[in-house]
């Protein structure tokens, strides 16, 4: 098995698909920002987390799957459901408990998911059960002959859990399409790395399940991209699960109630300097693929979908109280009597005969009208307006020394885009 390291492929990305690397990033940035303001007006109802200066692992993981994939976000993947296509006022209205949000009001965070259209999987907040969970996709997705990929995430300190062992040697032995996303950024609540794994890399994890493993800078979104879509057209060819461990930096406390004043000031001047955003947009400048012009035009149609959906989600009413007890509660048979269908026999559920065409449908999984094989985001500005809403489902390490981080530069870099 190899040993972990960056994807060696070129990036082949058209000059729009690297502007909506960075469209983004900024969108995934500007809706943290405008939730902070909000929670400062006590407008947020639990926590709120911030992926600052994670920004690009989000993102860049995200637009290497396609439509029919699935993925599932923790606390700091906003950019990665915003790739998918959920609206910001989706996640505006979500975290204010709204009526109009995708749980309508019943649940905050990112507790919310789109099983029909987007393939997004609802996550809790147990660290690491996602991963059995999206391996348990990935096995469904290849017993009805679906060829999809799932994603999920996870963080330093989530890798130490029991379940996120389980989980990726499950993955390992069913040779699920599961891509796994470790962001280590340096700290858990205030432990930091050094101090909960005796590990300098923690895709080094990858080497006790026998699976294929990368080491990117995860503050290059570039390299993000271009490692999470080799990873993910690997898993698809049936090469079984990857882990990607992305290196970053948390720049903010575990959550708004946080100062974060246990993290070295060295420390965060180190990883302030590297700022995804900042670095990938003088990338863009200095080849000329954005200018001052295509900035401010970004920025006013940023300015106007946050204004938006802001207040969209100011001005929702809270649910109804009469409510709060329906869909809570299993009411009818449908769920009581569900029961397996083995209609296949077992050697077509393994590769290579699951790769067939699917011979019925589950409704509700994976048969939406964006379950196509397109890319999966849409392109900068075509976040939809008016979609449908979804239906309710139910001692610190210091900067990394020099020449022991395994990076390299963006590929594609220097070259035109198409
Ligand atoms: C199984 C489990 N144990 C503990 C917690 C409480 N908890 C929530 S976030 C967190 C720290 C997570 O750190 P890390 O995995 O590094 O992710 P980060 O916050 O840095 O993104 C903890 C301990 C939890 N949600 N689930
Ligand atoms: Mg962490």
């Amino acid at each position: 098995m190899p040993g972990s390291k960056t994807s060696q492929k070129k990036a082949a990305l058209s000059r729009r698909e690297y502007l909506d690397l960075y469209y983004y990033m900024r969108l995934n940035r500007e809706v943290e920002e405008t939730m902070t303001r909000l929670f400062r007006q006590n407008k947020i109802v639990g926590g709120l987390y911030s992926s600052l200066g994670q920004e690009a692992i989000s993102v860049g993981t995200a637009y290497a799957l396609e439509k029919r994939d699935w993925l599932a976000p923790m606390i700091r993947n906003i950019g990665a459901l915003l790739v998918k296509g959920v609206p910001p006022r989706d996640i505006f209205t979500q975290h204010m408990a709204k009526y109009t949000s995708p749980t309508r009001g019943k649940d905050g965070t990112s507790h919310f998911g789109d099983l029909d259209n987007l393939h997004i999987i609802s996550p809790i907040s147990m660290l690491g059960d996602l991963i059995p969970v999206m391996t348990g996709v990935a096995m469904a997705g290849r017993y009805l002959g679906q060829k999809i990929v799932a994603m999920t995430w996870i963080g330093d300190g989530g890798s130490s859990t029991g379940v996120f062992h389980e989980g990726l040697n499950l993955a390992a032995s069913q040779n699920a399409a599961l891509v796994l996303v470790l962001e280590n950024n340096q700290w858990a609540y205030s432990t930091p790395v050094a101090r909960q794994v005796p590990l300098e890399n923690l895709a080094d994890r990858a080497k006790a399940y026998g699976i294929r493993s990368y080491i990117v800078d995860g503050n290059d979104v570039v390299e993000v991209y271009t490692t999470a879509k080799e990873a993910v057209e690997r898993a698809r060819a049936g090469e079984g699960p990857i882990l990607i461990e992305a290196k970053t930096f948390r720049r903010r406390g575990h959550a708004q109630h946080d100062p974060a004043d246990y993290v070295p000031p060295q420390q965060r001047a180190y990883w302030e300097k590297r700022d995804p955003i900042a670095q990938y947009e003088k990338f863009l400048l200095e080849r000329g693929w954005l200018d001052r012009k295509g900035r401010e035009e970004m920025e006013e149609k940023l300015n106007a979908l946050l204004e938006r959906d802001r207040e969209f989600a100011e001005n929702s009413p809270l649910p109804p109280a009469e409510l709060a007890s329906e869909g809570v509660y299993c009411t009818g048979p449908e769920c009581h009597d569900l029961q397996p269908r083995w209609e296949r026999p077992i050697d077509e559920l393994l590769p290579p005969k699951c790769s067939v065409q699917p011979v019925w449908a589950v409704p509700g999984f994976g048969r939406g009208r964006s379950s196509g094989s397109g890319r999966a985001p849409l392109h900068f500005g075509d976040t939809p307006e008016n979609r449908e809403k979804v239906v309710p489902a139910a001692e610190p390490t210091g900067p990394p020394e020099k020449g022991k981080t395994v990076s390299r530069k963006a590929p594609g870099r220097g070259k035109v885009p198409r």
